[in-house]
C-alpha cells in the first residue's frame, strides 16, 4: 500500500507538471496538448484508449485534446433576450415575452401607419427577474427586424427600458428614446445598435425588465407603414429582433460528455486545482447529471469564492455516458478561469485518473 501512495503522489506531481505546461501553452495561444493521461499506479504509463474519454457537448464550445483526457470549455455569462410574439397579462394589459431562446413561431409583423411623424409605440415586451439579484453594466446591442412600404417614409428605430412590477405598475423608468437605430431601409434588414446599460439592484424577483419597441417616424407618408418583425423562427438568429450581451444568469445544460466505453463502473469527481479572476463569479456552479438522475453539484462558486473544490464521488455506470453542466452569473465583464481534475476512480482501487478541464467564463 505504502508503494502505491507514493507512487501515485509522484504520479499526481508529474501530472500537475504537464498540467502546468499545458496552461502555459495555452496563454501563448496554442493549446494542443500532448497526452497527459496517466494512470496513478503505473506512473510512466501512457495508454493510447482510455476506458473513459471526455467528449463534446452541445453548450458553449469545447475543444477536446489528445486521446479525450483534456478539454478546453468557452462559456458566457452574458446572455441575448428574444422578442416572441406570445403574451402574457400584468395588471390586466398584454405585454409579449422577451425570451433567452430564439425565435420559435411562425413570426409576426408589428405594424403601424406613418401618417404623422414622432415616436409609434409597436409592442411592450417583458422579461421577469426570477433568480436575478442583479443585472450588472455591459453594452447591449439592439437588434431591429424592420421595414417601410415607401422610399418617401424617413424613421429609425429606439426603446424605452422600465422596470415593471407584478402589479402593472412601473417601479422605475430606466431609459427613454435610446438605443436610436439607423434609417430603416424599404425592403427588410436589421438595424444594430449599441447601448450602455447601468448597474441595476433587482428589488423584487418578480418585477419585470420592460423593453419597449418604438418606430419614430421623421417624414410621414399617408397610407404607408413601417413594420417591426419579431419571433420568426424562418429567420436565422443573426436576424432576429432581440438584445444581446446582457448579464443574466445562463445554464449551459450538456457541457461536456463523460463517456465510460467500459463494461466496468467507475467512479469519478471534479476536484478544482487552480483558477484565475473568478471574483466576477457571483454564482458558477458546475455539477453531473445523467438523463434519469437528479444533479450532483461539484464545483460552487459564490460571490467570487470557492464554496466547494471538491465533489462528492458520482457512479458512472458500465458504458453510461453522463454530462457535465453549469450555471454561471458575473457582476462585470473579463475573462474568468476554473482549472480542474476530472478524477476517475478505478473499480475496486483507492487509485484515480485525473484529466484536466479548462473552464474559461466570458
Ligand atoms: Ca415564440
Ligand atoms: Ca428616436
Amino acid at each position: 500500500m505504502l508503494g502505491y501512495e507514493l507512487t501515485a503522489r509522484t504520479a499526481s506531481r508529474s501530472i500537475l507538471l504537464v498540467a502546468t505546461i499545458l496552461i502555459l501553452l495555452g496563454s501563448l495561444g496554442n493549446a494542443e496538448a500532448s497526452v497527459y493521461y496517466s494512470l496513478s499506479k503505473e506512473s510512466q504509463t501512457t495508454i493510447t484508449s482510455p476506458p473513459v474519454i471526455l467528449q463534446n457537448g452541445t453548450a458553449g464550445t469545447s475543444i477536446i485534446y489528445t486521446n479525450n483526457t483534456s478539454t478546453k470549455v468557452n462559456t458566457t455569462a452574458l446572455q441575448a433576450l428574444y422578442a416572441h410574439q406570445e403574451l402574457t397579462v400584468i395588471g390586466g394589459l398584454n405585454y409579449s415575452f422577451l425570451k433567452l431562446n430564439s425565435a420559435d413561431s411562425a413570426g409576426e409583423t408589428r405594424s403601424t401607419e406613418a401618417d404623422t411623424t414622432g415616436r409609434k409605440i409597436m409592442g411592450q415586451w417583458v422579461y421577469q427577474l426570477t433568480g436575478v439579484s442583479s443585472i450588472p453594466a455591459s453594452t447591449w446591442t439592439f437588434y431591429y427586424r424592420v421595414n417601410k412600404t415607401d422610399s418617401a417614409i424617413e424613421a429609425h428605430c429606439d426603446v424605452n427600458i422600465q422596470i415593471r412590477m407584478s402589479d402593472g405598475t412601473v417601479r422605475q423608468t430606466i431609459a427613454t428614446d435610446v438605443a436610436n437605430s439607423g434609417a430603416i431601409t424599404l425592403s427588410y434588414s436589421t438595424l444594430s445598435v449599441t447601448y450602455s446599460w447601468v448597474d441595476y439592484t433587482v428589488v423584487d424577483e418578480t418585477d419585470y425588465l420592460e423593453i419597449d419597441f418604438y418606430i419614430e417616424v421623421t417624414t410621414k407618408k399617408n397610407n404607408d407603414y413601417v413594420n417591426l418583425r419579431v419571433d420568426d423562427s424562418t429567420l436565422a438568429e443573426a436576424n432576429q429582433t432581440r438584445v444581446t450581451d446582457i448579464y443574466l444568469p445562463n445554464t449551459y445544460d450538456y457541457v461536456l460528455r463523460v463517456n465510460n466505453t467500459d463494461t466496468d463502473s467507475w467512479k469519478i469527481r471534479l476536484k478544482k486545482y487552480s483558477n484565475s479572476s473568478i471574483g466576477r463569479l457571483q454564482n458558477c456552479t458546475i455539477y453531473f447529471h445523467n438523463a434519469t438522475d437528479g444533479t450532483s453539484s461539484q464545483l460552487v462558486i459564490e460571490n467570487g469564492s470557492f464554496i466547494n473544490e471538491t465533489g462528492p464521488w458520482y457512479d458512472l455506470g458500465d458504458s453510461e455516458t453522463i454530462y457535465i453542466a453549469m450555471t454561471v452569473q458575473a457582476n462585470s465583464t473579463g475573462t474568468s478561469y476554473v482549472y480542474v481534475h476530472l478524477e476517475i476512480r478505478i473499480p475496486g482501487t483507492t487509485t484515480y485518473l485525473q484529466y484536466v478541464i479548462t473552464f474559461e467564463i466570458t
